[in-house]
C-alpha cells in the first residue's frame, strides 16, 4: 500500500485539477488512490456507545500484535468518539481551492523569509544532512515550512483519540488502524512519551509531519541519543528522516523537481500529464521552451504538467517530482515544495498567470460534470467528484468536438456548456 504523509493545517485541500495528472487527491487525503468516499456501505450513526464497541474489539486485534495491556491502557483508556476529527475528514473532500490561491499561500514572501532564516540558523545541521543523505537542504526545508511553518505549528490534535476516531469512522478504516497500531508501537518502543503524542487530526506528527507508519520505517536517529525524537523543538532527527524518507524513495541530488515551461499554439494537449515522458530535447522539438525561451538541458524523462489548462502556468516535471508525491500527491503541493525549494535557493517567482477569474468547481459540481459528460456520450469510466485521468480525457474528447482548445481542463466554462 502506497503511503502518504499527511499535510497540516496550512495545506488545505487542493484540487489537483491538472491536465492527465493524479486523481484530485487532496494535500490531506491519505487514501489510496481510486478509493473515493462514494462507495462506502451504508454505516450506522457513530455513537459513542458504538465506539467503545469498536475499541473493545481493537483492543484485542491490538493485543494479537503484540500491543502490551500497559501500553493499550496508557493510550486508550477514556479516549472518546471526536466527531471533529470526523468533520475535518468529510470537509477536505468538499472544500477544494484553487492551485493559484494555494501556491500564493504556500510560497508567501513570509514563507521565504522564514525558510531563508530557518537555513541560516541551521546551516551546520544541514550541511550534514546534505552530505549524509544527498538532498538538498532547500528541499528538507521547504517540507518543513509547508508541514509545520518551519516548527511553530506542529498540531496539538491528541493523536489516539483522533486515529481511533478515523478507524471506527469507517471511511478508510483499515489504513487509520494500521496508522494507531503502529502508533501504539511507537509509545511501546519508548522512544517517544504518551504527552509527545500529539499532531494533526489526521493522525501526522512532529516537524515534519510523518505518519506513524512512516516514522518507524523512515524516520532516523541523526543527533545519535537513542531516540528518533521528531517531536522535540530540536528539528535535527525530524528534517534528517524527511531527508531519508525522500533519499529512500530515490531522490536524485542535483536534479530538479521541475521547471517552468512554455507551451507553443497548437501543442498536442493529450502529450500533456505525467503518463506521457521525453527526454528534453524530445519536448524542445515540439516547441516547449524556458523561461529563457531555450531548450530545457538535460535527457532526464520529463512530463508536461498544467495544473490550470491552457490558461495557467506548464512545468516540465522530472523524476524528483515522483519522489516528492510519495510525500503528498497533490500536484498543488508537490510544485509548492519545489517552488518554494527553488525561491529559498534565490529563484525566480513563477512567471505565467493563473486563470485567477476561475473558481474551483464543487463537489456536487464535480460529480454533476461526469454525469453530463457521460450522458452527453463522453463516458468519465464513473461518477465520483475526482477529476482523474478518465474525466481529463472526456473533458478533451467533449473539447475537441466543440473547437476548444483541448487542454483537458474541467472549468466552469466547461460545465457551463454542458447544462
Ligand atoms: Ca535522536
Amino acid at each position: 500500500m502506497r503511503r502518504h504523509l499527511v499535510a497540516t493545517s496550512i495545506i488545505a485541500a487542493v484540487a489537483a485539477n491538472a491536465a492527465g495528472a493524479n486523481p484530485a487527491v487532496t494535500a490531506a487525503t491519505v487514501t489510496e488512490q481510486g478509493s473515493t468516499s462514494m462507495d462506502r456501505p451504508a454505516t450506522p450513526a457513530p455513537s459513542q456507545a458504538g465506539f467503545d464497541l469498536w475499541l473493545d474489539g481493537f483492543r484485542a486485534r491490538a493485543a494479537a500484535r503484540g500491543i502490551s495491556p500497559t501500553t493499550l491502557a496508557a493510550a486508550l483508556d477514556g479516549i472518546a468518539y471526536n466527531p471533529a476529527v470526523v468533520e475535518r475528514d468529510r470537509n477536505q473532500l468538499e472544500f477544494t481551492k484553487a492551485i493559484w490561491d494555494y501556491l500564493d499561500k504556500a510560497v508567501s514572501d513570509d514563507r521565504i523569509a522564514a525558510g531563508r532564516a530557518a537555513l541560516d540558523r541551521h546551516r551546520n545541521l544541514f550541511d550534514r544532512i546534505e552530505a549524509t543523505y544527498g538532498v538538498e537542504r532547500e528541499v528538507v526545508a521547504a517540507i518543513w515550512g509547508l508541514e509545520s511553518a518551519y516548527g511553530a505549528v506542529r498540531g496539538d490534535v491528541p493523536l489516539f483519540e483522533a486515529l481511533a476516531t478515523l478507524a471506527y469512522d469507517g471511511r478508510r478504516s483499515a489504513f487509520f488502524e494500521a496508522e494507531l497500531v503502529a502508533l501504539l508501537t511507537i509509545l511501546q518502543s519508548g522512544e517517544a512519551r504518551a504527552g509527545d503524542m500529539r499532531g494533526s487530526w489526521a493522525g501526522a506528527m512532529g516537524h515534519t509531519q510523518f505518519m506513524p507508519t512512516s516514522f518507524l520505517r523512515h524516520a532516523v536517529d541523526f543527533d545519535g541519543d537513542g531516540r528518533r525524537d521528531i517531536w522535540s523543538d530540536d528539528p535535527a532527527d525530524a528534517l534528517a528522516s524527511t531527508a531519508a524518507y525522500l533519499s529512500g524513495f530515490g531522490w536524485v541530488k542535483g536534479q530538479r523537481w521541475g521547471v517552468e515551461v512554455t507551451v507553443p499554439a497548437g501543442f498536442d494537449y493529450a502529450l500533456g500529464g505525467e503518463r506521457v515522458k521525453k527526454p528534453a530535447a524530445a519536448w524542445a522539438g515540439l516547441g516547449i521552451r524556458n523561461a529563457a525561451g531555450g531548450a530545457v538541458a538535460g535527457n532526464d524523462p520529463a512530463s508536461i504538467l498544467m495544473p490550470a489548462g491552457a490558461r495557467g502556468a506548464a512545468f516540465m516535471i522530472f523524476e524528483n517530482f515522483h519522489v516528492l508525491e510519495r510525500y503528498n500527491t497533490a500536484d498543488a503541493y508537490v510544485i509548492a515544495v519545489g517552488h518554494l525549494a527553488d525561491r529559498l535557493r534565490g529563484g525566480p517567482p513563477i512567471r505565467s498567470g493563473w486563470p485567477r477569474e476561475d473558481r474551483v468547481l464543487t463537489l456536487a459540481e464535480r460529480i454533476e460534470l461526469q454525469e453530463r459528460l457521460t450522458a452527453a456520450g463522453f463516458d468519465t469510466i464513473g461518477v465520483d467528484g475526482k477529476i482523474g485521468p478518465n474525466t481529463i480525457a472526456a473533458v478533451r474528447a467533449f473539447q475537441r468536438a466543440h473547437g476548444l482548445v483541448p487542454d483537458g481542463y474541467a472549468s466552469l466554462d466547461i460545465l457551463g456548456r454542458l447544462r
